[in-house]
Parts: C-alpha cells; structure tokens; sequence
C-alpha cells in the first residue's frame, strides 16, 4: 500500500458544518453563506432526501430488472445540492452518468431521466430546456464540452458559466488535462467541480494521482479549493465563490469536492471486492444527510410537521418515478440507428434497411 501522496497534507479542506452538526461561523466561507437561515437549510435537507430516495428507487428498480444499469449517487448528494444551490440557473451543467440526478433536481421529469437507463432511448430530457446535457459517459469528455461551451458563450457576451462534472478517475483523462488547459488559456467562464469519491471504479484515488486533484488545478494556472464534500454548506460556499470569481470574468475556477461513493460504482459491481467494511463504516459515520439532520434537530429547525412533509414529498416522488419507469415505451428496433448524426446519411440507411430486413427474417423463424 502506498503512504500518503506527495502534498496531501497541505491541502486546506473547507468545512463549515462539521459532522457532529456544529455550523462554524467564522471565515470567508462561512461569510459567503451568512444568509442561510432556517427555511433555507430545510430546503436543502429536502433536496439531499430527495436525492437519497430517487437514487434508492433507481437502485431497486435496477435490482428487480427493469432498469439496465444504475450508477449511485449515496453518500455524495451533499456534493451535487450545494453545489446547484450555489450556482445560477442560467449556468449550464456538463454531467457525467453520476450527477444524472441534478437533471432531476433542475426539472427533467422522471420520464426523462429514466430512458437511457432502461434501454428505452438514447437519451432524455432536451438539454436546453434545463439548462443541463445528457450526462457523458465518455469519462472526462465533458471537460471538453464545457470548456467548447463556455469559450463560444464568452464570444457571444453572454452571462453564462459551464459547469463541468466529473470524478477523481477523470482527472486521469488526457480530454480533462485539455480543458482545464485550454480553459486556463481563454479565459473561459468553466467551473469545474471534482467528485472525489475515492475511487475510480476500484483504482483508489492514491494509485490514481500522487497529489490530490485541487493540486493539479495549479500548474494549469487555475484557482482551486478543496472543500469537505458531505458538508452541504461547505459546497454552496464553494460554489458562490467559483460563480462570482467565473461570471467575474476572471476566468475557469476549480473545485475539489472530498466525498465517499457508498455505493458500489454500478449495479454492475460489487466494491466489497476492493474496499473494507472498516472503511465504509468509516465514512458512513460521515453520512452527509445525518451532518444536516444532526444541526437541524439541535437548532430547532425540524420538527414532526416538516418531517412528515418532506416524507410525503419523497415518497410521492419514488411512486411517481417507478410508475413512469414501467409505462416507458420499448423502443423499436429502426430507433438504434436514430440521432447517430444530425441528417440523412448514406451508410446509415443502407444499414438500417439490412438490420430491419434481418430482424423480419428472424419474425418467420422464431417460435
Ligand atoms: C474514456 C473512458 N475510459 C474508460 C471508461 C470506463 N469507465 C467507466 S466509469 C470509469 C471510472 C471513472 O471514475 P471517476 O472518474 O472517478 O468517476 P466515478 O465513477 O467515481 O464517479 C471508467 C474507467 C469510460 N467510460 N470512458
């Protein structure tokens, strides 16, 4: 096992709400938030539970078959809420498959989220219309696209920042290397916000990079924090301060966000492979949604009446998108070879018509 990287030990994490509940009140951070009050941080409990309980449903629906694959978000919601919460919603988010529930979160129905992940279509909700692509699952190519994004939006005079996702694993992507260059170079409006889940499937974050990625901004010229990723607060501070510095028009800001994935990567993997039950247990005690809960009760701020809200809320919110998951159309088979490229295309065709005649031969043969 390797010792720890080269600098981790220099690198500051922010945190404001620590995890026995205590919200600290001094410093530029902690400033930047002053006006989250109670309403407002119940708010912010909704979204995690929220999240929590989206992610759980997709989870057994991808358990009992009726989604292909899922890839989890528990244990990091903290992560993906603050940091929507600190950004305007004109900003437009470059997902990969992990943040698919910030579409969610941004108004994509349970109909749009879904579709990809059941092998209904290609894709789902129309990406301009919530301001948030369809999540990549090329790892780090989003960089890119962000990057390409913002450069075009800058040129153009709008006041738009692109907001690129992606996990600690990327950060191993020569496309992402390229972005936070060219980015850096341009000037660009970019934020991008790290996942550092600790793993890369099963390559732990050490054996991925000798520093920590809030490290690496720097020799591509960008400003970077390392904020505490379960710590909710910690993230909307964070992420007001990379919307002022980026719509400030100084430039791409990037942030590391440390959290646990306490799922396994897919529900195609099985982590107890690679990781320890001490481990997990560690970072369990590090839930995010505890951390707000735990502040919450000792404030005063939730009470039976708004427990039994957000509960309904929730719960209303798993039926709906289970029912939606069932009532999706399957697709036909002429709709693989849809949205491949903007028009007609000459090869395209002449397959489609080969696959559909073959598909027609097989109806005569099949019992
Ligand atoms: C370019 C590319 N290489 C490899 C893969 C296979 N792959 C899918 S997810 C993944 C790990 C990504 O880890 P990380 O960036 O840390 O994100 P996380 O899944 O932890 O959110 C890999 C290697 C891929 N999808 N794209």
């Amino acid at each position: 096992m390797r010792s720890t990287p080269p600098g981790q030990e220099r690198a500051e994490t922010i945190e404001i709400l620590r995890p026995d509940g205590v919200r600290l009140d001094s410093g530029e951070h902690a400033r930047l938030i002053a006006d989250v009050d109670g309403p407002a941080l119940l708010g912010l409990y909704r979204d995690l539970l929220l999240l929590r309980r989206v992610d759980n449903e997709c989870m057994a629906l991808a358990r009992q078959g009726e989604l292909c694959l899922w890839a989890p978000i528990a244990g990091q919601e903290s992560t993906l809420v603050g940091s929507l919460r600190g950004l305007p919603a004109q900003d437009y988010l470059f997902i990969s498959y992990r943040e698919a529930t910030l579409a969610y979160l941004r108004g994509a129905t349970p109909a749009q989220l879904l579709p990809m992940w059941r092998g209904s279509a290609l894709g789902g909700w129309a990406p301009d219309e919530i301001n948030t692509t369809n999540p990549s699952i090329i790892v780090g190519a989003q960089g890119l696209h962000a990057t390409g994004y913002a450069m075009a939006a800058s040129l153009q005079g709008a006041d738009v920042a692109a907001v690129a996702y992606f996990g600690d694993g990327a950060t191993s992507q020569g496309d992402l290397s390229e972005a936070l260059n060219i980015a850096a170079v341009h000037i660009a409006p970019v934020i991008f916000i790290c996942q550092n889940n600790q793993y890369a499937i099963s390559v732990p974050v050490d054996q991925q990079s000798a520093v920590p990625p809030v490290q690496r901004a720097s020799g591509f010229g960008i400003p970077a924090v390392q904020a505490d990723g379960n710590d909710v607060l910690a993230m909307l501070a964070v992420s007001r301060q990379a919307a002022a510095h980026v719509h400030g028009g100084h430039g791409p800001f990037f942030i590391e966000a440390v959290t646990y994935r306490m799922g396994p990567h897919t529900t195609n993997d099985d982590p107890s492979r690679y990781r320890s039950s001490a481990e997990t247990a560690h970072w369990a005690e590090r839930d995010p949604i505890d951390r707000l809960r735990r502040h919450l009760q000792a404030q005063g701020h939730l009470d039976d009446a708004a427990t039994s809200r957000i509960e309904d809320e929730i719960d209303t919110a798993a039926a709906q998108l289970r029912s939606a998951c069932l009532s999706l159309p399957d697709p036909t088979a002429a709709s693989l070879f849809e949205h491949v490229y903007a028009g007609p295309h000459a090869l395209l065709q002449e397959e489609r018509a080969d696959y559909l005649a073959f598909q027609q031969r097989l109806e005569g043969v099949r019992p």
